[in-house]
C-alpha cells in the first residue's frame, strides 16, 4: 500500500529566496560610477537651523554640495568663508594627508606595528572640526586623526602615541592611532566599533542637564551603522532630544565589506534620520564648504535646543583599510581615481585659486613646509623610542589609571604580574 504524500502547504507559491548584495566592481572589473545622481552644486535648499526635523527629509536623499565644477562657491550653503579660513582649512587638510603618509611609510619601515589612513576623506573630519566650539567634544572614529590635528594638537604627542615610546601619553596601553586628549576635548578611541556613539549621546545628555553650552559630535563609519549602539544612541538622542551631531562617513567600504551590507541599497544612510524623527543632511564628503556648511548647521541647531542631527558624508576611501589590508583582492583597481567627486584638497585648493588667493607655487612651498613639520616630529618623538625596540614603559602602567585609588585585586594582579615576569625574564637577562 502506498501512502502518497499530502502536498506542502503553499508548494505553488514562489520559494522564500534572500538578497545578497554584491559590490558594483571587483578585481578587473572596468569602473563606471555612471549611476551615481550627482546633483549640481548650490542646488539644495538650506532650511532654518530650527526648522521641523522634517524639513530637512528631503535633503537625506539629496546631496548637499558647494563647490561647483566651476571651483566657484554656490548657493545658500555656501559658508561663506574669509580667503584666511580658507587657507587654514587647507592647510590642516594636507598636514593630515602628509603626516598619513609619512606614518605609513613608518609602519613599512617596521617602526610602528599599524596605521590607517584617510587619504580621501580629510575634510569630513578636518571641516567639521573648524566648525565645532573648541569647547565641544569630539567623540571620533579610527579615522578622525584630522580632528585631532584641526584642534592643533601636537604631531610630537601623536607619534610617542603611534611609537608606544616612553613619552607616550597614553602609557602604550592604546594600539597605535588610537588616542585620547582630554586637553583638546577629543574623546579616548576605541577599536570596539561605534561605542563613541552612545558616550557622544550621553555627554550630550549630561552638557543639557547641567545646563552647560557644550555640545557633542560624533563620528562614525557607515559600515558600524550595522552595530547596535548606533541604533541605541540615536534613539536615546532622538527621545531626549539631546545637542548631538552624528557624522557617518560612508566611504563605501568596511574592510572588504561594500556599503551595500550595512543597508546602502535601501536608502541612504543619512535617511535613518527620517525613522527616528529627527534632522538628517546628506552632504557631499569631498566638498569641504558643503561639510562645514552642514556641520555648522547641525551645530547651531543643537545649541539652539532643535536636537540631534545625523549626517551623511558621501565619500570614498581612497587607501586601503589600514596597513594590514589589502584592497586589490576585493576592490576594482580604478575604484578611488574614478571617484566623480574629486579630491577634496583638490577641489579646495582650485577653488582658492579660482578666488585668486592661492597658487601652484604657493601650494608646492606649503606642502614642503609641512613635509618639514612632520620630520620633525618624527625624529623628536623617535628619540624617545620606536615601537619594538623593548619596553618603554614599566609593567605596572597597565593596572594604573582605572581608579582613583588601585583596589586590592589590582594590586594583587600588579604584583603577580611583575613577580611571573621576574622568574621568566630575571634581571641579568636584560644586561
Ligand atoms: C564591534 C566590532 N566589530 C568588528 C570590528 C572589526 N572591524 C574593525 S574596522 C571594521 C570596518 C569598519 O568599517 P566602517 O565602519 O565603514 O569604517 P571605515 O573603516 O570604513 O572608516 C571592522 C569590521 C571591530 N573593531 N569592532
Amino acid at each position: 500500500m502506498t501512502t502518497e504524500a499530502a502536498p506542502r502547504e503553499g508548494a505553488n507559491r514562489p520559494a522564500l529566496a534572500l538578497h545578497v548584495p554584491e559590490p558594483a566592481f571587483r578585481p578587473g572589473d572596468p569602473v563606471d560610477f555612471g549611476h551615481l545622481i550627482i546633483p549640481p552644486a548650490g542646488a539644495q535648499s538650506r532650511p532654518e537651523e530650527t526648522c521641523q526635523a522634517a524639513a530637512t527629509h528631503p535633503l537625506c536623499i539629496d546631496l548637499v554640495r558647494v563647490l561647483g565644477d566651476d571651483d566657484r562657491a554656490h548657493g545658500p550653503w555656501d559658508p561663506r568663508l574669509s580667503p584666511d579660513r580658507l587657507r587654514a582649512m587647507l592647510r590642516t587638510m594636507a598636514l593630515v594627508r602628509v603626516f598619513d603618509g609619512r606614518m605609513y611609510r613608518l609602519q613599512r619601515q617596521g617602526k610602528t606595528s599599524f596605521y590607517l589612513k584617510c587619504t580621501g576623506e580629510e575634510a569630513t573630519s578636518v571641516a567639521a572640526t573648524m566648525a565645532l566650539d573648541a569647547g565641544d567634544m569630539i567623540f571620533p572614529s579610527y579615522r578622525q586623526q584630522g580632528c585631532l590635528i584641526a584642534r592643533g594638537y601636537p604631531l610630537l604627542e601623536m607619534v610617542n602615541q603611534i611609537f608606544s615610546n616612553r613619552a607616550d601619553k597614553l602609557k602604550g596601553r592604546q594600539l597605535p592611532i588610537l588616542y585620547s586628549a582630554r586637553e583638546v576635548n577629543f574623546f579616548t578611541i576605541s577599536g570596539n566599533l561605534a561605542t563613541q556613539l552612545p558616550q557622544a549621546t550621553g555627554f550630550a545628555m549630561a552638557s543639557a542637564i547641567k545646563g552647560d553650552t557644550r555640545i557633542a559630535s560624533a563620528w562614525v563609519g557607515e559600515g558600524s551603522t550595522a552595530e547596535g549602539d548606533f541604533h541605541n544612541a540615536l534613539t536615546f538622542a532622538a527621545v531626549y532630544n539631546a545637542p548631538v551631531v552624528f557624522a557617518v562617513v560612508n566611504n563605501q567600504w568596511a574592510i572588504s565589506s561594500f556599503a551595500g551590507f550595512a543597508g546602502a541599497e535601501r536608502t541612504s544612510f543619512a535617511a535613518r534620520a527620517i525613522g527616528y524623527g529627527i534632522a538628517g543632511l546628506r552632504v557631499d564628503g569631498n566638498d569641504p564648504l558643503a561639510v562645514y556648511a552642514a556641520h555648522a548647521w547641525a551645530a547651531e541647531r543643537a545649541r539652539l535646543n532643535g536636537g540631534p542631527t545625523l549626517i551623511e558624508y558621501f565619500t570614498y576611501r581612497v587607501e586601503g583599510h589600514s596597513t594590514s589590508d589589502d584592497p586589490t583582492v576585493y576592490r576594482a583597481k580604478d575604484e578611488g581615481s574614478g571617484w566623480p567627486l574629486g579630491d577634496p584638497i583638490a577641489r579646495l585648493a582650485a577653488h582658492l585659486t579660482a578666488l585668486g588667493e592661492w597658487s601652484e607655487d604657493r601650494h608646492t612651498a606649503m606642502l614642503e613646509e609641512l613635509d618639514a613639520e612632520v620630520r620633525t616630529a618624527i625624529r623628536t618623538a623617535e628619540a624617545n623610542g620606536i615601537l619594538g625596540h623593548g619596553l618603554h614603559q614599566p609593567d605596572t602602567t597597565m593596572f594604573e589609571d582605572v581608579y582613583e585609588h588601585m583596589p586590592w585585586h589590582l594590586k594583587e594582579q600588579m604584583a603577580q604580574a611583575l613577580h611571573e615576569r621576574a622568574v621568566k625574564y630575571p634581571p641579568a637577562d636584560h644586561a
